[in-house]
């Protein structure tokens, strides 16, 4: 196994199969490149800032301690920018823990936090410590564990906002949301998702909520299982993809073709705000695993 540690991003892969790795920059520890067997399977826009600029359109931008912006004026997120300060924050690199699967670990606490955004968070009077393992095997195993160090509770959403590759948008589903409860973004309500699979001709924002951890949510292209994703302590989904208009207007997601390659599906706790008392931790984690059989774990059929 080989653990190559650069100034601004550190590069995992396999000794058994070097064509299998994981790259992730230090900048808002974003994993940028997660390669099988040499295919790369996550989504990277072109014209991504990777310089520290701004969040990396792309990857695994990690989301905390708020998705999206609340409604509540009276809450201690509500001066946050949309997703929060984990993103946009350098992180440091632990290192090593284990070697199968080979796991590197990062941490993030107010001294690293971007500082001009962590002090809009409750008048940056919470203390934390942020410690996120990436393990690679034939998997990719991405685990984050948050612990309040200081001395007053503090509410939290966590969020893993993947961008999947994908050939082509239109041929794509997504299997095993049916019968959940979805927010739509789009629609602003409520309702509970009756496709019996999901799939994309137009854009596309929702927000599952409480999705049983026994259903595997699956990415299928023409009748290949693309990604099997497996959540523990990740009880939310959020599923999105911009379409033309949207993509037309980030300045940073390019090709604007680009939206017909790419499928955002986001494991994380974001329906209601965790809350951590002093002392306490709180762990998710999440396993993607490529290939394999389609689970029917719906009534897709009702
Ligand atoms: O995860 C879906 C979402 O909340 C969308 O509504 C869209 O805003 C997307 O995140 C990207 O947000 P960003 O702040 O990265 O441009």
């Amino acid at each position: 196994m080989t653990v190559e540690e650069h100034e601004d991003k550190v590069i995992v892969s396999l000794d058994s199969d070097p064509s299998t790795s994981v790259t992730i920059l230090k900048y808002g520890a974003t994993v940028v490149s997660w390669k099988l067997r040499g295919k790369e399977q996550l989504w990277v826009s072109s014209a991504a800032k990777l310089d520290g600029s701004k969040p990396v359109r792309g990857g695994i931008p990690l989301v905390f301690p708020n998705f999206g912006k609340t409604k509540d004026e009276s809450h201690a997120t509500a001066a946050l920018p949309q997703h929060g300060f984990a993103r946009n924050s350098t992180w440091e690199f632990l290192g090593q823990t284990t070697q199968s699967p080979l796991t590197v670990q990062f941490a993030l606490s107010p001294d690293e936090a971007n500082s001009d955004i962590y002090k809009l968070w409750g008048d940056g009077t919470n203390d934390f410590t942020l410690i996120y393992s990436i393990g690679l095997s034939d998997t990719l195993h991405t685990q984050i564990e948050v612990e309040n160090t200081g001395k007053q509770a503090f509410d939290f959403h966590w969020l893993f906002h993947t961008y999947f590759k994908v050939e082509d948008i239109e041929d794509i589903i997504v299997n095993n949301l049916t019968e959940e409860k979805c927010y739509d973004q789009l629609l602003q309500s409520w309702y509970t998702e009756k496709a019996p699979m999901v799939n994309f001709n137009e854009e596309f924002d929702r927000i599952y909520k409480d999705i049983p951890e026994e259903k595997v949510l699956q990415i299928i292209d023409k009748g290949y299982v693309l990604q099997n994703l497996r959540r523990s302590g990740l009880p939310d989904a959020v599923v999105w993809n911009p379409w033309i208009k949207k993509s037309e207007g980030m300045a940073d997601f390019e090709p604007k073709s680009g939206y017909l390659n790419m499928l955002c599906v986001e494991c994380g706790n974001v329906t209601d705000f965790v809350k951590l008392e002093p002392g306490k931790a709180w762990t998710g984690s999440q396993t993607f695993q490529v290939g394999g059989e389609i689970l029917v774990q719906s009534n897709i059929f009702a």
